[in-house]
């Protein structure tokens, strides 16, 4: 018990068991739909659906309750295009320039990327989510944060997500390094850009490389093996 936080009684209720396996059977399906998309409708979509996101991702356990996310959101087209801009300077030392070694580049190779990053200047929203390495107390100081990278990541789990059940479309870009992210969006020196991701409806003709998730033999074991 602490001051901080008072606590009180967590008790759901506890669902049968067949009950539990057939929405997880549904939430599964939904999550299989899933796809990262590379083209964008320009089609405009209502900030209410990204605070709705945020919201969600704003549920994600966190080291030490410190919450270290922040998710910026734009719209505009002249600061999409100046990301655009800078993200394609990134991008062309990687693939033109030979940032990405011959192994990256050969790992990539199926998904058929490039450095046109073109669907920034498209999507209705960018949505740049930076994980805070301290962050800022009420008194106006900043302290610590934990498992920052594990925090933020669920965080960004639960945005993608939301997103996909609103039927929205994202890619989750990391155009490394992002470091004009934070001089664009005027970010404070403990946030450090963690993913960019457009965000809109997929394109009319929108293409997505025909991949299937690793069996969950490959997945999941358990163990010992014959423990069950
Ligand atoms: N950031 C680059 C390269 C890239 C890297 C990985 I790993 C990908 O899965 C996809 C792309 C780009 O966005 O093109």
């Amino acid at each position: 018990m602490n001051d901080l936080y008072p606590f009180r009684v967590y008790s759901p209720p506890r669902l049968p068991i067949e009950e539990g396996l057939r929405r997880v059977r549904a939430l599964h399906r939904h999550l299989d739909e899933r796809r990262s998309v590379r083209l964008f409708s320009a089609d405009p979509v209502p900030a209410e659906c990204i605070e709705w996101a945020v919201r969600c991702a704003n549920t994600a356990p966190s080291g030490a309750h410190l919450q270290p996310w922040k998710f910026v959101a734009v719209t505009d087209a002249g600061i999409r295009h100046r990301i655009r801009e800078a993200a394609e300077a990134e991008e062309r030392q990687n693939y033109e320039g030979g940032r990405l070694t011959p192994e990256w580049r050969e790992a990539l190779a199926p998904l058929g990327t490039d450095s046109d990053k073109s669907y920034l200047d498209v999507v209705p929203w960018i949505v740049v989510c930076f994980a805070e390495k301290s962050v800022p107390t009420p008194e106006g100081s900043l302290r610590k944060a934990y498992y920052v990278n594990e925090s933020v990541g669920i965080a960004c789990g639960l945005f993608i997500e939301a997103l996909h059940t609103m039927g929205l479309a994202t890619l989750t870009h990391t155009p490394n390094p992002m470091a004009f992210l934070t001089e664009i969006l005027e970010r404070p020196a403990h946030e450090r850009p963690y993913i960019l991701f457009p965000v809109g409806y997929p394109g009319p003709g929108a293409t997505v490389p025909d991949l299937t998730r690793k069996p969950l033999e490959e997945a999941l074991e358990f163990f010992p093996a014959n423990g069950l």
